[in-house]
Order: C-alpha cells, then sequence, then structure tokens
C-alpha cells in the first residue's frame, strides 16, 4: 500500500481527538469509547503533560487504546513516540518541530500517516519536502492544555497557508470547541483536533457529536 490519500485523509481528520492519561478524569479507555461513540473519527494518543505514563504503563495503555480504535475502525495516532507507534503497529505519528527530524521519521514509519506541526511557511514547506501528510496548526485560540503554547492566532496562519496555495491537509488545534470550531473550518481547515473539549466534557458522547455538527454543518449560534 502507498501513502495515505489526501481526500482520504481529510475526511479522518474532521473531528480528530487527542488526549492521554493525564488529561482524562475517568479511565482513558472509557474516554475514548464514549468520544467514539460520539462520532469523531481520528486519535492521537499523547502520553504528555503533569503524572504522564512511563514505560511499560504508558506502552500497555497505548496498545489498550489502539485496539479500542481498531475495533471501531478509527485511525490510531502516536504523538512523538516513533518506537511506541511502530512496536504497537500505529497508522500514524504526529511530530513538532522539536521532535525528532521529519525526514528521519518518514524513513522509519514507511507509508504510516504522518502529521506534523507547523507555524510559518518555511516550516510548512520543509514538512511537505519531508514527507508530512497533514498539518497541525496551532494555537487557534488560548489553550492551557500545552503549558509551552504559543500565542493563539485564531485562523490566520490556516487561511496564510491556503493562499500560499497548500492543498494538504489541515488540522486545527488550541482551545477549541462546539462553539468556534465552524470558524476553524472557514480559515480553511479540513478539520479540529481537541483535547479539553472532550477529556473535560460532562458528557463526552455528546460533546463530541457537537463538535461534528459544527464542523459539517457550521456552528449553531
Ligand atoms: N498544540 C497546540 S495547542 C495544544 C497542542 C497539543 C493543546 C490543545 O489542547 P486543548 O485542550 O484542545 O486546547
Ligand atoms: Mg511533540
Amino acid at each position: 500500500m502507498g501513502r495515505m490519500d489526501s481526500n482520504k485523509l481529510k475526511d479522518m481528520l474532521k473531528v480528530y481527538f487527542i488526549m492521554g492519561s493525564a488529561n482524562c478524569r475517568k479511565d482513558p479507555a472509557e474516554v475514548l469509547t464514549d468520544a467514539i461513540s460520539g462520532g469523531i473519527t481520528m486519535f492521537q494518543y499523547r502520553e504528555k503533560g503533569e503524572g504522564a505514563l512511563q514505560g511499560n504503563e504508558k506502552w500497555q495503555l497505548a496498545r489498550r487504546l489502539r485496539s479500542i480504535c481498531h475495533e471501531h475502525a478509527i485511525p490510531f495516532i502516536v504523538n512523538d513516540d516513533i518506537e511506541l507507534a511502530l512496536e504497537v503497529d500505529a497508522d500514524g505519528v504526529h511530530i513538532g518541530q522539536e521532535d525528532e527530524n521529519a525526514e528521519l521519521v518518514r524513513k522509519k514509519i514507511g507509508n504510516k500517516i504522518l502529521g506534523v506541526s507547523v507555524h510559518d511557511l518555511k516550516e510548512a514547506e520543509d514538512a511537505i519536502r519531508s514527507g508530512a501528510d497533514y498539518f497541525g496548526v496551532g494555537p487557534i485560540f488560548a489553550t492551557t492544555t500545552k503549558s509551552d503554547a504559543k500565542p493563539a492566532r485564531g485562523g490566520a496562519f490556516i487561511r496564510e497557508l491556503r493562499d500560499a496555495k497548500y492543498v494538504n491537509p489541515i488540522v486545527g488545534i488550541g482551545g477549541i470547541v462546539p462553539g468556534n470550531a465552524a470558524t476553524v473550518m472557514e480559515a480553511g481547515a479540513d478539520g479540529v483536533s481537541v483535547i479539553t473539549a472532550l477529556t473535560h466534557a460532562h458528557q463526552i458522547q455528546k460533546e463530541a457529536r457537537l463538535l461534528k455538527e459544527a464542523v459539517f454543518h457550521g456552528s449553531m449560534k
């Protein structure tokens, strides 16, 4: 099989749920199952932050979440940890600018999905040359989930990428909730990725549904 088809990937990125155990207020497996029932289209395991699991515990949770995803035909992506992604046969990896070199990562993962976080046109060009399949762009809105996040820029950089004629899949991240998701799509994103909008929701399934509604049909407000 060759590299992931860009239109298929754009569909997968629509409601991209990201989390690790530190983001969850109950069992991550339950959180993921609820989010899947609400209609998420892709999942990223991102084990970071205070109290994040390490070593064997991290790998075990990764395997558990991966099998839940695969039972429901949801692509399973691993953040940063290429070795883990290969070990659990994830569908792809997501890396930032401070992680392993994208070209090297592409070599290691073969045709698996490669997402790269980009913040300017140079990073975007480098990412594509290195074999990125999609761009992660953020923070769009203010977020407290990532302590070293850059300032929020709204949809400005997504628009800049589209104006520069990038047709590659783009997913926005940072402070996205059902009430503002439509504006991210209007800026030119193919989908939205969220952490706390779902992990901290009182009704995760319902919140995922609202997010999906906003992504596909625009804001209800
Ligand atoms: N990268 C940019 S903002 C962010 C990451 C990983 C955190 C997004 O979390 P939330 O809770 O959806 O704002
Ligand atoms: Mg990273």
